[in-house]
């Protein structure tokens, strides 16, 4: 049985997403047995990759041109992106293949012409190198100096990608980004009926790629099972579209739909019409329902061959079937996940922000790793705790994630890793740490952790000399009651201690920010504000980010509103997608108005800018706020006390 792995459009263009490398990497241990042939292919990749080559782009400037030769005074209405492609259309046809191969490490020695700035076009996005009306050199000069080539090409050429981004978005086909694709088609959607329309409009360019490429794809692979992996909303509407070319092309085939997407939001799932595109639907990880039902498609008339969290569509009703009997697959016995059949060599490292720490996301190749399966603290507020991914805490020994490492190094020949755990307990990083010293493996790491006390400075040293680069972990609210309230098990002052003693190792540090939690006011967000403040400037933190929090069905707030002082507001009943939900909070903060500000100054501090600033400038433009009413030396004083206690 021929079994296929796809990640549909869009994720992230630097690396790929790992739930096919997983899901590839379990099903080898069965393949044997079952006689299973196993493929992967990233079309997410492959979409870019044909949206932005010299042909495409030709083609894009030759539709937009036609389309506005039919109307009188076009260029008056044009959205600047499209009317400045369009006075360069010839320089972006011959400059976007090098351009993409620079992009990707392919031709390194095209730095020097990008950097120099005469080479590509540089369209509106380029505004953000003059945020405030500065020259761009400056900034670039600031960012990079004289000797940083490479990465300023690598910057200026982002951008350029960003300009045809946004020329996609504007020009052909309004639900494309980079790095999600229709998401607001599927975030939350009660209703699978604005998906379905969307899906039975006419076809845009995008749309006809994707097509194009689900062809190639079917017949290079002719696959018995399509298995396609929906981490995000992001995903949903091509992978939706995918699989009805798949039915169309290949009728036999089995369609079956899991990943991040599908546990959070669709687990109340209703809809009949979503099985005219997926005959299965697993929850939760993979690994052990799709092993149930490959065992159940190799063996059809074998009733014993039941299934685990599986919807499918029984007598025109979904019906869920799960085998009390089957248990997920323990973390350490999953197996190594492998990139086999991924052009790793071909992946596209962007530069989003000139903030070192931001760019380990967009930038560079890493390799993924899981350390625990699910969070070991699983209490805070605004989290999914009742969901298997968070609340089923499994941690491998670190022999077991020093294995799978050392593998991945071989097979790919990297040796960058995201370690993607929802929080990884230092216990289980000082144990691979050490391992990794003692194996005398080289690694680069990096991943998301809480701000726990057990980080200590020692700690941090010994992880920085094992390999790792970053952290990144809430901070949220940045105020005690809040941090409290949410339950989320750490204090302002504990974080700046931690934070530095990451920083102190070398390692960047970012945090993840929240605002507009129930409860808070204006006066706590400006004090939120004045502590993160002091956190950048006494060099606790290299970026962060503010968002606004959102009331999910599977966290404790969504589950206990009024334990948070908040009600619910029911939105209509939901067939389909369930996850954010309304809530009307008493304390009636305008949350919207005070983001903006939150924004901005977290933007100027990354780069350095405003530090000596009072918090209150950065809202003035929406208005006044009140004085923050934090010691001017809160962190300062909690990084004294660590010294004094060592
Ligand atoms: C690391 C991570 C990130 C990283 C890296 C993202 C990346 N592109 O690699 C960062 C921080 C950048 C990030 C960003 C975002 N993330 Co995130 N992220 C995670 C996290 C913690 C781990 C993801 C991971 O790599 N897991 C390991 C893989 C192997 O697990 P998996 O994909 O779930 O696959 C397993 C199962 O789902 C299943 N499975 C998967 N596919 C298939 C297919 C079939 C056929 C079957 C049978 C089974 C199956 O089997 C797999 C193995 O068990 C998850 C939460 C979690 N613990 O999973 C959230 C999570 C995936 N992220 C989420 C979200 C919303 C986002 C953002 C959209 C946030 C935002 N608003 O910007 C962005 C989108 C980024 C993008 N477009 O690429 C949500 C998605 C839920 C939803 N509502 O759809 C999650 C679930 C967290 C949450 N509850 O909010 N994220």
């Amino acid at each position: 049985m021929r079994v296929l792995l796809l990640t549909p459009p869009m994720t992230q263009l630097n690396t790929p997403y790992p739930a096919t490398a997983y899901l590839m990497g379990f099903l080898r241990l069965h393949a044997p047995r079952l006689g299973l042939e196993l493929a992967q292919a990233d079309p997410a990749l492959e979409l870019f990759l044909r949206l932005m080559s010299g042909p495409e782009v030709a083609r894009m400037a030759e539709t937009l041109r036609g389309r506005a030769a039919g109307i009188k005074r076009a260029r008056d209405s044009m959205p600047a992106s499209i009317a400045h492609f369009l006075d360069h259309a010839d320089r972006y046809v011959s400059t976007v293949d090098a351009a993409v191969r620079f992009l990707q490490g392919r031709d390194p020695s095209l730095s020097v012409r990008i950097a120099g700035r005469a080479f590509l076009p540089e369209g509106p996005r380029f505004a953000a190198l003059s945020p405030t009306g500065e020259p761009a050199e400056e900034t670039l000069a600031w960012a990079f100096g004289a000797l940083g080539t490479t990465d300023r090409a690598r910057a200026l050429a982002s951008l350029y990608v960003d300009d045809l981004a946004d020329v996609v978005r504007e020009g052909l086909d309004p639900r494309f980004a980079l790095s999600r694709y229709g998401e607001r088609l599927a975030a939350s959607a009660p209703s699978f009926e604005p998906l379905l329309e969307a899906l039975a409009a006419p076809p845009t360019r995008v749309d006809d790629l994707l097509d194009a490429l689900t062809a190639e794809l079917m017949e290079r692979h002719a696959p018995d099972v399509v298995c396609f992996s929906a981490p995000f909303p992001g995903n949903v509407y091509a992978a939706f579209r995918m699989a009805r070319a798949v039915r169309r092309l290949r009728p036999g085939a089995v369609c079956v739909l899991g990943g991040g997407y599908v546990n959070t939001e669709l687990r109340a799932l209703a809809e009949p019409r979503v099985f005219d595109f997926f005959d299965y639907i697993t929850l939760d990880d993979g690994e052990r329902p799709l092993l149930c039902l490959l065992e159940r498609l190799c063996a059809p008339n074998d009733p014993s061959k039941t299934l685990l969290r599986t919807f499918r569509r029984v007598d025109g009703q979904v019906r869920l079937e799960s085998d009390p009997r089957h248990h997920d697959i323990p973390h350490r016995d999953t197996g190594t996940p492998t990139y086999e059949g991924l052009p790793l060599d071909r992946y596209v490292s962007l530069v989003e922000m000139l903030n070192p720490m931001h760019r380990l996301w967009s930038d560079a190749r890493w390799n993924k790793v899981t350390v625990a399966h699910g969070c070991y603290w699983k209490k805070c507020a605004f989290c999914d705790v009742s969901l298997d991914y968070i609340g089923r805490y499994d941690p491998a020994a670190a022999n077991v994630t020093a294995d799978r490492m050392a593998a991945l190094i071989a097979e790919t020949g990297q040796s960058g890793f995201h370690l993607v755990d929802e929080a990884a307990p230092p216990a289980a990083l000082r144990a691979l740490a050490e391992t990794l010293l003692a194996r005398g493996v080289t690694a680069t790491w990096w991943g998301n952790i809480r701000f726990e006390k057990a980080f200590t400075p020692d700690l941090a040293q010994l992880l920085a000399r094992a390999g790792c680069v970053g952290v990144t972990g809430g901070l949220e609210v940045a105020s005690d009651r809040l941090l409290e309230l949410m339950q989320k098990g750490v204090s302002v002052e504990q974080v700046a201690r931690v934070t530095k003693a990451f920083t102190d190792a070398g390692v960047l540090v970012h945090a993840y920010l929240m605002y507009g939690f129930p409860t808070q006011t204006e006066q706590e967000t400006v004090d939120a504000l004045e502590r993160v403040r002091q956190l950048f400037e006494a060099g606790c933190l290299h970026s962060a980010y503010w968002h606004r929090f959102a009331a999910t069905v599977h966290s404790p707030v969504g589950r206990e509103p009024a334990r948070y002082g908040i009600t619910l507001v029911e939105g209509p009943a939901s067939t389909f997608a369930r996850n954010d939900v309304d809530f009307v909070d008493p304390t009636g903060c305008d949350h919207d108005r005070l983001g903006v500000g939150l924004k901005r100054a977290l933007y100027n501090y990354m780069l350095g800018l405003g530090l000596d600033e009072d918090v209150r400038a950065w809202f003035a433009p929406e208005g006044r706020v009140p004085r923050p009413k934090v010691p001017r030396d809160l962190v300062a004083r909690a990084l004294s006390t660590r010294r004094s206690a060592r």
